[in-house]
């Protein structure tokens, strides 16, 4: 049902690729890893004899002139029980630059390449030991920022959010089915498209969709942690409001309007949660030349922002920019600053807080949290990328329009069809359709080694 696109010239598996599979660097322990056909041929000069299969087996690592460049541990995996699923070495050396070095061009001496970056984890994708989102997943457990993100990273790997993808599939095939019987006999077509049973599938199909869009934005942001502006007029206290969150006294306060012209970033964890605040150049018509650049910035960030702050002084009147300001598809919550100057007890819309005394700011971290859709995070949550988002977006807009599309014209053709682009933005997210050009890119990401 679904094709796979590979240009077979560059994903040519003959070839053996070795590379470090340890950071650059000193260290203990430094793993050279080689994958491929040649693995047992070239583990007869490096190492003089191949090990018993997963056996740790110590061995003198020999360069080419056949002098000892180390002695450490051997591992041999025969494919295709191995990550990549072709025969992997791995060699356990002494950690430190200069040897792993030797290795790498000793192995490439006896006829290995070394490996591009994301090339074990790419053969492993396309000896199906991995699908496209487990091989993403690799990365982004690697590069997790917090411990949360791990975890959710290790579920994707682990194949949770592909699974969920697939079962979408699935379900989205029986639908499809149905339909597609459904026009094979138009005498009985209105009879099958009014089929309750139809009908019951599209819904639950649609919940499908919905659960695992919501997922995936919070799997976004995990991955990619989550930005939030700090917007508003001059001396609101914005810079304060930064610097109180992340501890830090990373921006400049003054009593002066105007004080902030730069952009200025500061990372935060909340819970687990990675939060990227973003302090701005107060809003405000009449600056002078500096500021005014700073405002466009202001501006431009707060597009491309995850939710934005909009701090406003508590002891000024309610002002009327933020609709003006604000971009319709970014969150915005309301922050009344410098509650310690109220006498009476604040109400309203939004939060109230301090940046001078901290009151108020566990409540403002919890609406960040519930911004994020962060409180919802049970167990369960795996991490995504804005790419699966994307395809899973578009996938819902196919259902979708297909779903109106029976519903208002009985046009069984048209859900069919719909059903089918939407399978196949799905099958994007686990590979299942792909290009060369879409794992080029996501590939060449990875560190080499991996
Ligand atoms: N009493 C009180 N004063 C505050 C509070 N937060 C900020 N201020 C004061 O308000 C003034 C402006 O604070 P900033 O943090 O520089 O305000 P800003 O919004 O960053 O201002 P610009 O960068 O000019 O746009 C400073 O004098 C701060 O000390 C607060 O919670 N309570
Ligand atoms: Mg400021």
């Amino acid at each position: 049902m679904f094709v796979s696109v590979f240009d077979l010239s560059m994903g040519a598996t003959s070839d053996t690729i070795v590379s470090a599979a340890t950071p650059p660097g000193t260290g203990g322990v430094a793993i050279v890893r080689l994958s491929g056909e040649g693995v047992a041929d070239i583990a007869g000069d490096l190492i003089t004899s191949l090990p018993e299969p997963r056996v740790a087996s110590l061995r003198t690592f020999l360069g080419s002139d056949a002098k000892a460049i180390d002695h450490g541990i051997a591992l041999y995996f025969p494919g295709p029980a191995s990550f990549t699923g072709e025969d992997v070495l791995e060699l356990h050396a002494h950690g430190g630059p200069v040897i792993v070095g030797m290795l790498v061009d000793a192995a490439v001496a006896l006829g290995a390449r070394r490996a591009e970056p994301g090339e074990f984890s790419r053969r492993a994708f396309l000896n199906d030991k991995l699908d496209l989102a487990q091989a993403e997943a690799i990365a982004d457990l690697i590069g997790s920022g917090t411990a949360q993100a791990a975890r959710a990273a290790l579920r994707s790997l682990s194949g949770e959010f592909s699974e969920a993808v697939n079962l979408l599939v699935a379900n989205l095939t029986k639908l499809r089915v149905h339909v597609e019987a459904a026009i094979d006999f138009p005498e009985e077509e209105i009879d099958f498209l009014s089929d309750r049973r139809l009908l019951a599938r599209l819904e639950s199909c649609g919940a499908e969709f919905r659960s695992l869009l919501r997922g995936a934005a919070v799997g976004r942001v995990l991955r990619d942690g989550f930005q939030v502006v700090l917007v508003g007029k001059p001396n609101a206290g914005k810079s304060s409001l930064m610097n109180r969150l992340s501890g830090a006294e990373t921006a400049i306060v003054t009593e002066v309007a105007g004080t902030t012209r730069d952009i200025l970033r500061e990372s935060i964890d909340i819970d687990g949660l990675a939060v990227e605040l973003v302090d701005t150049a107060g809003l405000r018509d009449d600056p002078g030349v500096i500021e005014q650049e700073g405002i466009r910035r202001a501006r431009e960030a707060m597009a491309n922002a995850d939710a934005v702050l909009w701090v406003q002084d508590a002891t000024e009147p309610a002002h009327g920019a933020l609709d003006e300001e604000t971009v319709p598809e970014v969150p915005v919550l309301v922050v009344h600053n410098k509650s310690d100057l109220l006498e009476a007890a604040p109400e309203g819309d939004g939060v109230w807080v301090s940046a001078r005394t901290g009151a108020g700011l566990d409540a403002l971290r919890e609406h960040i949290k519930d911004l994020a859709g962060y409180h919802n995070l049970g167990e369960g949550a795996f991490t995504a990328r804005r790419r699966h988002v994307e395809a899973l977006q578009r996938a819902a807009t196919h259902f979708e329009a297909g779903r109106s599309a029976l519903q208002a014209a009985r046009a069984g053709e048209i859900l069919a069809e719909e059903l089918r682009l939407a399978q196949s933005e799905l099958g994007a997210i686990t590979g299942e359709v792909s290009s060369d050009e879409l794992l080029g890119r996501i590939f060449s990401e990875f560190c080499i080694g991996k």
